[in-house]
């Protein structure tokens, strides 16, 4: 006799994360599910990996109904909120779109939970951003100081997830995750913007690369490592916060100096720095200590940094000498 698969259904699905969760959900036989909007077409390309193997329903944090309906056409054991407007600038332009996502949308999802499937595990995905100017390393137990509206649109969805759990009973977790990047990761965040930018300035595409604080420090990993915490959390007996990291951190400028290398290049020859690039508040020292992920989840990183960001910039010369109708030339030449 074949039991029915568990079903998962995961919002942001068309995001980073979100297709790195979808190819581990799938791993472990899922039925995934995700929830996109009628926008979401130019996002739907990181899909492309699991392309005919989930099954997608319209929906938007913003609308009630939508969410309402997803869960009732998904019936999911589990839901992972990843959606959010995550970009932490644009929550300075966009302070109150950015609360009625990242914030209220959550709280609409939690309410869509509790009245059609209360029995679903929840994942929040929950962000350093929260910890802002508190002095590293960050824990679960660390009081929060947001330095951004995108982080204190967090802390009410942390909260939001926290009290449901009180309230109801629900097994829902927030997991606190500090930066994580991959090939896969919005262009207009730094790992992502330098590792393209090394990649077209060494085809002979670009000259100079405009950035702005290069002094901030941040605990970067991989996003494949990341989910599999994510999934972690709700496999567990008891559901619990957990701060996930590497526990490792870098400046700006060590990123940067590092895919430059990555070509044979020195950083100082193209990078300009641009004071119109600086944030109102920055958020200067991020580290975390995941240590109760790593006794109690059995976590801990695979990927390095420094392989991280040479995976990055070797898909990113692959793909703008692809769009450029370039050969890829060794990084020596
Ligand atoms: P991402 O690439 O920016 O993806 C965000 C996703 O949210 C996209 O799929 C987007 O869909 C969706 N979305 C935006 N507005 C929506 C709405 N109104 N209704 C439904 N979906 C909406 O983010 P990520 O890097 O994968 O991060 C995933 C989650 O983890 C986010 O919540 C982020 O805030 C959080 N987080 C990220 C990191 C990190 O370092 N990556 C660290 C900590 C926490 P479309 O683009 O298709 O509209
Ligand atoms: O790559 P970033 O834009 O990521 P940030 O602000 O740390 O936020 C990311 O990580 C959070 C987890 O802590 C997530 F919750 C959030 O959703 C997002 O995924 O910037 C990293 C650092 C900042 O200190 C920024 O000031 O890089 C600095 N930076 C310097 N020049 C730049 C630039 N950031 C960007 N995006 N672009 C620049 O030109």
């Amino acid at each position: 006799m074949t039991s029915e698969p568990k079903r998962a259904l995961i919002t942001g699905i068309t995001g980073q994360d979100g297709s790195y969760l979808a190819e581990w959900l799938l791993d472990q036989g899922y039925e995934v599910h995700g929830l996109v909007s009628r926008t979401s077409r130019p996002a739907l390309g990181r899909l492309a990996v699991v392309e005919g193997r989930i099954v997608l329903t319209t929906g938007d944090l913003l609308d009630q109904g939508s969410l309402v309906r997803a869960l009732e056409t998904s019936r999911p054991h589990e839901v992972y909120n990843l959606a959010a407007q995550s970009f932490v600038p644009t929550s300075w332009s966009e302070p109150v779109s950015t609360a009625e996502v990242t914030a209220l949308g959550v709280a609409r999802l939690l309410e869509a939970l509790r009245h059609v499937c209360p029995e679903a595990r929840f994942y929040q995905a929950s962000t350093s951003e929260m910890f802002g100017k508190a002095s590293p390393p960050q824990s679960e137990t660390t009081p929060f100081h947001p330095r951004s509206p995108y982080g204190v649109a967090k802390i009410y969805a942390h909260w939001a997830t926290v009290n449901h759990r009180e309230s109801y009973g629900t097994f829902a977790c927030s997991g606190l995750l500090f930066n994580h990047e991959s090939p896969r990761r919005g262009e207009e965040f730094v790992t992502r913007k330098v590792t393209r930018a090394v990649a077209r300035i060494h085809l002979g595409l670009q000259s100079d690369l405009r950035l702005g604080n290069m002094d901030a420090r941040r605990d970067w990993g991989h996003a494949k490592d990341f989910v599999r915490a994510m999934w972690l959390m709700l496999q567990q007996d008891e559901p619990r916060d957990y701060v996930i990291a590497t526990g490792v951190t870098h400046t700006v400028e060590q990123l940067v100096d590092t895919a430059f290398r990555c070509v044979d290049r020195d950083w100082h020859d193209h990078v300009v720095q641009d004071p119109a690039l600086l944030r109102p508040a920055e958020v200067d020292h991020l580290v975390g200590d995941a240590t109760r992920a790593r006794e109690e989840l059995g976590w801990a990183p695979k990927i390095t940094f420094a392989d991280m960001i040479r995976e990055m910039v070797d898909y990113d010369l692959a793909s703008c000498a692809r769009d450029a109708q370039l050969p890829v030339l060794p990084p020596t030449l």
